[in-house]
């Protein structure tokens, strides 16, 4: 059975959606990360980053939200999530690898966890505020890349989809008010609640998309 460990509303949502839309049986398990049990000997056991999304499948751990989608997606091919174009392929890689790091490990990180950048407490203010000015430029740009496309690799409909819902909910979470800022995208997260695969997932988490 695969199994998905998640964090309501992290970054293992992307996973978990994924997980959905290819329409095969599988099984949650929550990690309470404000309990820190990311960092119990447990869970370390599994996934020594002691971070979530974590996917079991039969002998295979697996971690990284960009590494499990395709994994899945490649597993079941009949849900369409990858294109087989290589332009469209690439495309795909591009946007997760800069959603994973420049946006996720880098603005975001830099805003909800600035200890991660220096250990003096007195910069973490900085820190989080230089955080705020990057992630309003990465959604500057993804806003302008969904701008006349109705999923972000144009037509098809791909992973990398429900990888920016993920963002999207965070960006209210930091309080920015995604509907006046970023219409385009507020379109196309819409689109991703129009989906049953993606009600569904968000049902399971206990949580909706816009506050
Ligand atoms: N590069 C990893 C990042 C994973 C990650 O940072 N997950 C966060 C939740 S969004 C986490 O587990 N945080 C717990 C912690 O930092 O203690 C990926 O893309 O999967």
């Amino acid at each position: 059975m695969t199994k998905l460990y998640y964090a309501p509303g992290a970054c293992s949502l992307a996973a978990h959606l994924v997980l959905e839309e290819t329409g095969a049986p599988y099984e949650l398990e929550v990690v309470n990360l404000r309990d820190g049990q990311q960092h119990t000997a447990a869970y370390r056991a599994l996934n020594p980053k002691g971070r979530v999304p974590l996917l079991e499948d039969g002998e295979l751990l697996l971690t990284e939200v960009t590494a499990i989608m395709v994994y899945l997606a490649c597993k079941h091919p009949d849900a369409a999530l990858l294109p087989e174009n290589p332009q469209t392929l690439a495309r795909c890689l591009e946007w997760c690898s800069w959603l994973a790091s420049s946006v996720h490990a880098a603005a975001v990180a830099q805003i909800w966890r600035p200890q991660r950048f220096a250990d003096d407490p007195a910069l973490h203010g900085a820190i989080s505020e230089k955080g705020k000015t990057n992630l309003r430029e990465s959604f500057d740009l993804i806003e302008k890349r969904l701008t006349g496309c109705h999923w972000a690799v144009g037509s098809q409909y791909s992973l990398v989809d429900p990888y920016l819902l993920v963002f999207y909910r965070w960006g209210y979470r930091m309080e920015l008010d995604m509907r006046a800022h970023y219409p385009q995208w507020t379109a196309h997260a819409e689109r991703l609640y129009s989906r049953a695969a993606i009600r569904q997932a968000l049902e399971q988490e206990g949580i909706g998309i816009w506050p």
